[in-house]
């Protein structure tokens, strides 16, 4: 299930490059291109959903492998006992800014206050 307009369904692809930290059969994690964070790594499921809405509602065990690899990316980024952010942005109010679910992991110093 991919969007033809979709900049992260290409990455998922390898369409377009990125800097990959892990990869399932259905899940990728690569670095994001503006990191807000020491560690800022998004991981996303390839199958395209736009939002978290969207796919925890369509595939439930795939928001679980989701939230299983940004787990063992906070692990392999070496952030997992000093603390980690796991953030997905989710509809207007939000922020969102690319409509392919992705969870931001961030890490690697305090992050403050999490809504400013
Ligand atoms: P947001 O939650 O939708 O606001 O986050 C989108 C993120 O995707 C943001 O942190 C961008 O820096 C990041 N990103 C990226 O890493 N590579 C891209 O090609 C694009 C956006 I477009």
């Amino acid at each position: 299930m991919n969007d033809a307009d979709c900049i992260f369904c290409k990455i998922a692809a390898g369409q377009i490059p990125s800097t990959k930290i892990a990869e399932t059969e259905r899940v990728l994690a690569f670095r994001d291109l503006h990191p807000k964070a020491p560690s800022h790594v998004l991981v996303i499921p390839k199958d395209h959903y736009a939002n978290a809405t969207e796919l925890a509602a369509s595939d439930p065990a795939l928001a679980g492998d989701v939230l299983a690899a940004a787990a063992e990316v906070a692990v392999a980024e070496g952030i997992a006992d000093s603390g980690w952010r796991l953030i997905a942005n989710s509809g207007p109010d939000s922020g969102q800014d690319v409509f392919h679910v992705h969870f931001h992991v961030l890490g690697g110093k305090p992050l403050g206050p999490m809504v400013s």
